[in-house]
């Protein structure tokens, strides 16, 4: 089957958005833009909120394949995440099915199983160290939770009308990690737009759920099902280290912080500000 070419991006405004509409077009994909907020330098980009079922209908209509990256990134009340992430996500797929479209990559998040210990002791964690991605759901936040609500959607659209769904539960994406805990969960820039394609492109993915990092030195969980779907990683923070770890400290295992894979957001998450 060849890749996808035609992708609707929603959340095209934000951070990975930004990210991606730089990256993927060099694999080939002509990106349609959605977002509630306008897209700086996309006049053509479609400003649409996620309860606009209309909208939706309009900006799925003939797209491949769906990068669904729209909704609040951190926490916020159980109202503001029930409308943007879970009936939002609800319309996407509802839209998606209704228009034929064969796949899905739903951005969820290492906050669906943020409660999850982190792996104790030295960098590289082998295999049984390795954080799986079966490990049972533990979300640290309404935001998390979301992100389960997600996953178990796309299973029932791929179970109940093979709408198939790749759910990349995604570290930190950003150009550079930024604390100690990112070493460990930073997926590049780079590395994403290769994960995002593997999961556009590989064949017969049902429903698939996939860890979304770099090869870091520092990694913390399992990359086994991302590379099924060819997903070569490129890159790894170990260069950042020295410099992270002179400013911030080792992390600290009496600092429950530390302790999880969602880090902070277990005790003291960011909040949405809008
Ligand atoms: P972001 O907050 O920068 O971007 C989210 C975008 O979604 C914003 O442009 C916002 O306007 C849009 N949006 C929010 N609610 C909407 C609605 N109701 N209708 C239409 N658009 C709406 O977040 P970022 O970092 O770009 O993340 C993108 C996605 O990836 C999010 O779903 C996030 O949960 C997920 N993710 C990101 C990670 C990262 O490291 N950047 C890590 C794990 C998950
Ligand atoms: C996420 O899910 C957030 O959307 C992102 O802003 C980061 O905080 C990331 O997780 C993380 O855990 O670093």
């Amino acid at each position: 089957m060849p890749a996808r070419r035609t992708v609707l991006l929603t959340g095209a405004a934000g951070g990975l958005g930004t990210l991606m509409r730089g990256l993927l077009p060099a694999y080939g994909y002509e990106l349609r833009l959605l977002d509630m907020l306008p897209v700086a330098g996309e006049p053509d980009a479609i400003t649409a909120d996620l309860g606009d079922r209309a909208a939706l209908r309009e900006a799925v209509r003939g797209v491949d394949a769906i990068i669904h990256l729209a909704g609040i990134s951190l926490e916020a009340s159980f109202g503001k995440i029930l409308a943007a992430n879970i009936e939002g996500t609800y319309n996407l797929y509802e839209t998606a099915r209704e228009e034929g479209v064969g796949r899905i990559v739903f951005a969820s998040s290492n906050h669906a199983v943020g409660f999850t210990p982190r792996p104790r002791g030295e960098a590289p964690f082998g295999p049984g160290e390795l954080i799986p991605v079966d490990t049972p759901r533990r979300p640290d936040t309404f935001y998390g939770l979301s992100k389960c609500f997600g996953e178990d959607l796309a299973q029932l659209y791929w179970d109940k009308h093979g709408l198939e769904t790749v759910s990349v539960r995604i570290g930190s994406c950003f150009e550079e990690p930024t604390s100690v805990r990112m070493l460990s969960v930073w997926m590049s820039p780079a590395d994403g737009a290769r994960l995002f394609h593997a999961a556009l492109s590989a064949e017969g993915v049902g429903h698939t759920v996939v860890n979304g990092s770099s090869a870091n030195t520092r990694l913390w969980w399992d990359l086994t099902s991302a590379r099924a779907l060819g997903y070569e990683p490129q890159d790894d923070s170990e260069p950042y280290a020295a410099k992270l770890i002179a400013e911030q400290g080792e992390l600290d295992p009496d600092n429950p912080d530390h302790d999880h894979l969602g880090g902070h957001f277990t005790t003291n998450p960011p909040i949405w500000p809008y």
